[in-house]
């Protein structure tokens, strides 16, 4: 899909400064994608779909959930985390994205996942450092993604845990698995 009808499709869908968002995850993830050897176009397309589903009702993406066998757990968890394997699912059935590749690293881009592809680590990454974020610590993050690119990773992930304790929010498994798996390979 060319970039104007993937970007038609998602604009729609979303709130102005969501839409700005997105544009930030898209350049950054092709600029990662160029920098660490990933496919720029499939880091474009993930990019431009990340939070596709990001308002649609709670109950429409619970039936989702429900309906498509999606782990059940998500429901025990903050609703904030839902939106990104149903927006892998609706990107498929509603924008017709078939590339499994692409909707792993949407279906992924919140939690994470142990074995995290390139793309889904560009994805993620792009999302926590693109020009739009302003929370503390994203410059430190984007200077480590200019040099080693798992290492930024980890930073993203150990800092959305810390800001969810902070807040004495519950943390999704797959998040930890997400940080103890990034961390064993970085001793490897
Ligand atoms: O959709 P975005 O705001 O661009 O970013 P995102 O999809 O990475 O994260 C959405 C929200 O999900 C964010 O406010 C933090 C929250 N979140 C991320 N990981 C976890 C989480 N919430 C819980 N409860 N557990 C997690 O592991
Ligand atoms: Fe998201
Ligand atoms: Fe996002």
């Amino acid at each position: 899909m060319e970039r104007e009808e993937a970007l038609k499709l998602v604009k729609v869908q979303l709130t102005d400064h969501r839409y700005q968002h997105t544009l930030g995850v898209m350049e950054t993830a092709i600029a990662l994608a160029k920098q660490y050897g990933g496919d720029e176009q499939k880091a474009e397309l993930a990019a431009i779909f990340h939070d596709y589903a990001k308002f649609r009702p709670k109950a429409e993406m619970k039936e989702i959930i429900i309906e498509q066998g999606f782990p059940q757990n998500l429901l025990e968890y903050n609703s904030e985390l839902w939106h990104a394997p149903v927006g892998a699912y609706l990107a498929e059935k509603e924008a017709g994205i078939i590339d499994p590749e692409v909707l792993e690293a949407i279906r992924f881009h919140t939690s994470g996942r142990p074995g995290m592809t390139l793309l889904d680590k560009i994805i993620y990454l792009a999302d926590y450092i693109e020009p739009g974020r302003h929370f503390p610590g994203v410059e430190e993050v984007r200077n480590v993604a200019k040099e080693n690119l798992d290492k930024a990773l980890i930073m993203a992930v150990k800092n959305t845990i810390i800001f969810l304790l902070k807040k004495n929010q519950t943390v999704y498994p797959e998040t930890f698995y997400t940080y103890n798996d990034l961390i064993r390979k970085l001793e490897d």
